[in-house]
């Protein structure tokens, strides 16, 4: 039996990677003179705010200073800080909070693996906050996804080895991630563009924990 799950945050819990999307969006437009699509945002999922940026201007072939980075990077977070201020506890996606339950029922921990650093004031406004056993966020780790760090800094939280831990994630950095850590993962969204994952979803309403287990050969 698995003794963990780990929840990425933006895609999987709220739909916060559309309002990353949206605040990149309008710092490309109204700053550097050009626009990034929907498909370019894909790469960008998971990725930490400075590693973005970069991979924004590397794309738009705009070579900066760092303190002109650091200025923009501030910038789009005032931004995307405007609209998840208008989260509230019916932005959580169908499905988490009686997953969420479920798990809890199962005797299975429950931890946050994401490299965004506003995932606590997230959690808070959409009222989770205590649904979780541990919460590993961009203000403790190092390097973001795909590297490892964030989901085994969780499975060492929650006293789990990687082998017991599954990873939910909408990202395809965040699957290798995952797997990199020896985790099962399980994939929110397209089996197009998660194609790395044990089981692809599109969301987790009505999954049950036996339906999972079985599909991951727990
Ligand atoms: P912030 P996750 C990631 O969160 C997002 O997917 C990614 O788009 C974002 O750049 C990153 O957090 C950093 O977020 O700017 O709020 O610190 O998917 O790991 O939950
Ligand atoms: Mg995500």
């Amino acid at each position: 039996q698995p003794k963990a799950f780990l929840f990425d945050l933006d895609g999987v819990i709220v739909d916060t990677a559309h309002f990353h999307y949206q605040a990149w969006r309008r710092l490309a437009n109204e700053k550097l003179g050009f626009d990034i699509s929907e498909e370019f945002n894909e790469s960008l999922k998971g990725v930490s705010r400075t590693e973005s940026l970069d991979r924004i201007l590397a794309h738009g072939n705009v070579a900066l200073n760092p303190a002109e980075k650091e200025a923009l990077a501030t910038l789009k977070n005032d931004w995307y800080v405007e609209l998840i201020n208008k989260m509230t506890p019916d932005d959580i996606l169908p499905g988490i909070n009686e997953f969420l339950a479920k798990t809890r029922l199962a005797g299975i921990k429950i931890g946050l693996g994401s490299v965004s650093k506003n995932a606590k004031p997230i959690l808070e406004r959409i009222g989770i906050l205590n649904a979780f056993d541990a919460i590993i966020d961009g203000t403790k780790i190092t390097k973001g996804k795909p590297d490892p760090e964030v989901f085994l800094k969780g499975a060492e939280e929650l006293g789990a080895s990687p082998d017991q831990c599954v990873v939910f994630e909408d990202a395809v950095a965040g699957i290798e991630a995952g797997r990199r850590a020896g985790m099962k993962t399980v994939g929110i969204g397209q089996p197009d563009i998660l194609t790395e994952a044990d089981v692809v979803l599109a969301n987790l309403n009505n999954l049950t924990i036996e339906d999972l287990q079985k599909a991951l050969h727990f």
